[in-house]
């Protein structure tokens, strides 16, 4: 294998998978489709335990759809109660516009809330043209999209604080 110094020489900041001593998550989670949230609830509650997080230190607060998701995930992370939170839902396409006027706003609402708040907010909102490719991805044939979204969370949580540790 060739060396490279110029790769040794440079610093690499990570986070890994394991849940800091303490840490305190949230979920947010629409009610509508509530067969399909239900299971991504119980995706993201799956991996934050698994990974090492407190079931007394997760809190799960339920909205009605997608749409309100965005203004209660940016109250809890201004709350400062919470180092990350998984934003969980389903879209799901009808024969109106509706679809991409919520689908657009909740992702749009969620990045800004995350860049102005600064607490990771991971995305398991599904947006399907179908309930059957939602139910694929709640659980079913292409994985659980809750679980990976509250991954995405651990590893931020983990990476902020080693970015801390570093002096950023
Ligand atoms: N909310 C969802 O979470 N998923 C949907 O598919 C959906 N559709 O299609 O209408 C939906 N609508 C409700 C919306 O999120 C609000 O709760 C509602 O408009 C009241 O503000």
């Amino acid at each position: 294998m060739s060396h490279d110094p110029s790769m040794s020489d440079s610093t690499n900041i990570n986070g890994n998978l394991v849940v800091p001593e303490s840490t305190r998550f949230a979920l947010v989670a629409g009610r509508f489709n509530t067969f399909v949230v239900e299971r991504l609830i119980e995706g993201a509650v799956d991996a934050l335990t698994r990974h090492g997080a407190k079931a007394d230190r997760i809190v799960t607060v339920r909205v009605p759809g997608s749409w309100e998701i965005p203004v209660v995930c940016g109250r809890l992370a201004r709350s400062k109660q919470f180092d990350g939170i998984v934003a969980l839902g389903a879209v799901i396409r009808g024969g109106t516009p509706h679809f991409e006027y919520v689908a657009a706003e909740v992702t749009k609402g969620l990045a800004a809330t995350m860049l102005e708040t600064q607490v990771p907010i991971g995305f398991g909102v599904l947006t399907t043209d179908s309930i059957e490719q939602a139910i694929e991805r709640a659980g079913t044939k292409a994985g659980n999209k809750g679980f990976d979204a509250a991954m995405a969370v651990i590893e931020m949580v983990s990476l902020g604080c080693a970015l801390g540790t570093a002096g950023y």
